[in-house]
């Protein structure tokens, strides 16, 4: 990807651009961040000392539960609360990128046009792991900006998406009544990523053994110092919403109390360098299998039935290795 063409971007300018809350130099940066530039690398660099202040937010769910409409919905109660609002969507079929629901996008307008929304969409990237090194890059840029808020929408679907969800301070997990068979399907596992659960589209019949199900699974889930609250939502009317954003706010307050503000940032930086180390090693050793041929090789082996895939995984691994040496 290559930067938007007129005038030749330096680091300094965008950081300091950024700082300042200029939009363009906003968007600019955001760009070479999500490309993966020499200056995107310089500008998050030197912004990181000034990220950590805003609050961020993970909203994921299955596709289709009303992610992109609750973050609509979000967004204008922090407004009403006068908060400013930064926003990266990297749901695929997200209205924000394709445009599927006009609606959703008009009202979406209206609310980018106050200038204390900002709205990203982001495309994913297949499984190079791409994704959660870009759009945790985009947040600590909003964040450097100054927004007060800063939202992150994925589909809780690949292990990506869910690094990038539980990088944020705070991540919500959006359900539906009648998604019972899924809910089950997440067992504890993924409710231990969300800190605070929805039952969105309440209007519709189940919303009520939905939040049963999701408090069933909860007392089994091992659970630290924070219980998560389970909440109703109607994203399209905005029902709920404020009492969403309280339990938002009530998460955050625990996590940046004096008594868990040490262990949880250091959590949240857990799981910040592990995604990232996963996916730079990941891309890195397909790189390097696919330099030395070693992949395609025994990719053959394991089709002929000549080697098993686990001594195939043990040897590809070794060549890695072996190339890594040699660079
Ligand atoms: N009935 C009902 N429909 C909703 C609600 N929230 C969102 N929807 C609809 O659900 C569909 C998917 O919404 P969207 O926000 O794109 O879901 P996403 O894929 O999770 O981002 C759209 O047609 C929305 O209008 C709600 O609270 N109730
Ligand atoms: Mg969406």
């Amino acid at each position: 990807m290559t930067p938007p063409s007129g005038g030749v971007d330096t680091a300094s300018d965008l950081v300091e651009g950024v700082l300042a809350g200029n939009r363009r130099a906003l968007a600019r940066a955001i760009t070479h961040v999500e490309a993966d530039s020499a200056i995107g690398r310089e500008v998050l660099a030197r912004i990181y000392p000034r990220t950590g202040r805003a609050q961020t937010v993970g909203i994921t769910g299955s596709a289709g539960a009303g992610k992109s409409t609750l973050v609509g919905a979000l967004a204008r109660e922090e407004r009403k609360r006068g908060r400013t609002v930064g926003i990266v969507a990297i749901d695929p079929s997200s209205p924000f990128s394709h445009g599927a629901i006009l609606g959703d996008r008009i009202r979406m307008q209206d609310l980018t046009a106050d200038g204390g929304v900002f709205l990203r969409s982001m495309a994913s990237r297949g499984n190079l792991g791409g994704l959660s090194e870009s759009a945790t890059g985009v947040v600590d840029v909003l964040d450097a900006a100054g927004f007060d808020v800063v939202m992150i929408e994925t589909v809780g679907a690949g292990q990506d998406e869910v690094e990038v969800a539980n990088a944020a301070g705070t991540t919500v997990l959006v359900a539906n009544p009648g998604g019972g068979d899924e809910v089950q399907s997440m067992k504890a596992g993924l409710m231990e990523v969300a800190q605070v659960m929805t039952v969105n589209k309440s209007d519709l019949a189940g919303a009520d053994t939905a939040l049963t199900q999701l408090k069933a699974l909860l007392a089994i889930a091992h659970l630290g110092s924070w219980e998560p609250p389970i909440l109703k939502t109607i994203a399209r009317t905005g029902e709920g919403v404020p009492e969403l954003v309280d339990a938002i706010d009530r998460h955050h307050a625990h996590i940046t109390s004096s008594v868990h503000a040490v262990e949880e940032r250091r959590a949240q930086a857990t799981r910040q360098l592990i995604a990232l180390a996963r996916a730079a090693l990941h891309r890195e050793a397909l790189v390097a299998a696919a330099t030395t041929g070693a992949l395609e090789a025994l990719v053959d082996s394991v089709a002929r039935r000549e080697r098993d895939p686990r001594n195939a995984a043990a040897a590809l691994l070794d060549a890695v290795k072996a190339q890594w040496a040699r660079e």
